[in-house]
């Protein structure tokens, strides 16, 4: 395998441009609104992928590449998606005589079937190499910037999850970064996920945590095993509210991370309903309030809540049921 150069000084201010456009996402894609993305201003985001420097790294002559770095989204609340994490965008170009390189004589269909099995086998080399034996899948996806595109799963806590998601770079991009006569791969890790199933860390809050108990248990470096140290109560309130024509979940779950931060552990949606004569939307949250490190008082969430039902109708004009 050609060694991959390691890039992980990249600022995370990027024009959005390079987010989004240059990676053929459509302007008015979901992913670019401001319920998803944090803005700096119009022109400038918080980098929401490392997929971010996939161009200029490529223009500036790249042609092995590892860039990681943090990386910021609006997102849902639970164990594994928090809005600051860590990916790790690898890329790997072929040169034009790749698919004789892989398969003497191949066709262009060939070759990139050839640099697919490629990318497989690199990404399952490392999970092997990481993790020894673990049951892993492939699950077709589908990336603007890629072409065919994968995600890759490994059974972790009883559930399949989403550890990264790959492909070939997308023709036109290729020919956009002066590469048309070469094939590619790429592809985004996501490290928390990654190191969740490495060191067995049931919740994504706790590489935030300071607690010495946390902390303290990573000295045996990849052999260590994180064990509990205890687990505190849950506790549970609901809100309902009829919705605003503008309401979008996401702004709803981080006006939750703004008033509970991390004493949050996640937010479901457990009830829906549509009033049979006005047609206005309701909706039930469950938010589960729980510490990583102590436990928390009743008095002390029910003043968490409060505060979440005011500045739901403030900011967002909903109507409280
Ligand atoms: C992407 O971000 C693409 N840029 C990945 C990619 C790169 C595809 C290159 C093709 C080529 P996605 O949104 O699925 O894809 O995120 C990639 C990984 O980041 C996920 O598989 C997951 O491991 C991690 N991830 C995504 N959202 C969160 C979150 N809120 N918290 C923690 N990890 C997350
Ligand atoms: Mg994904």
């Amino acid at each position: 395998m050609a060694p991959f150069e390691a890039i992980d000084s990249l600022s995370p201010i990027v024009p959005f441009k390079q987010a989004f456009t240059e990676l053929l996402i459509p302007e008015d894609h979901v992913s670019t609104r401001p319920q998803d993305t944090f803005y700096v201003d119009s022109n400038t985001v918080l980098r929401p992928h490392t997929s971010a420097h996939q161009n200029e790294l490529m223009r500036a002559g790249h042609r092995a590449f590892l860039c990681t770095g943090d990386v910021y989204r609006r997102d849902t609340i639970d164990a594994t998606h928090y809005p600051v994490f860590h990916q790790m965008e690898g890329v790997k170009i072929y040169g034009p005589d790749a698919a004789a390189a892989l398969v003497p004589g191949a066709s262009r269909e060939a070759a990139v079937e050839a640099c697919v099995a490629d990318l497989k086998g690199d990404l399952e080399g490392m999970v092997r190499a990481i993790f020894g034996d673990v049951e892993v899948r492939w699950v077709e996806a589908y990336f603007p910037f890629t072409d065919p595109s994968l995600e890759l799963e490994i059974y972790f806590n009883h559930e399949w999850l989403e550890v990264l998601g790959c492909g070939m770079v997308h023709r036109d991009l290729m020919n956009n970064v002066g590469l048309g006569d070469h094939h590619g791969y790429a592809f985004g890790l996501g490290l928390e996920r990654l190191a969740m199933v490495l060191f067995q860390i049931p919740d994504i809050r706790l590489f935030w945590s300071d607690d010495p108990r946390f902390i303290s248990q990573f000295s045996g470096g990849a052999n260590s095993r994180f064990k509990p140290y205890s687990s505190f109560p849950a506790c549970y309130k609901d809100i309902t509210f009829w919705l605003t024509p503008e309401f979008h979940e996401n702004d709803f779950f981080a006006l939750v991370r703004t008033v509970a931060g991390d004493l949050v552990e996640d937010v479901t949606l457990v009830d829906e309903f549509v009033h049979p004569k006005h047609g206005k939307q309701s909706h039930c949250y469950r938010i589960n309030y729980r510490s990583m490190d102590r436990s928390l008082t009743n008095a002390e969430v029910d003043v968490l809540q409060e505060e979440v039902r005011r500045l739901a109708t403030e900011r967002l004009g909903v109507e409280l049921r």
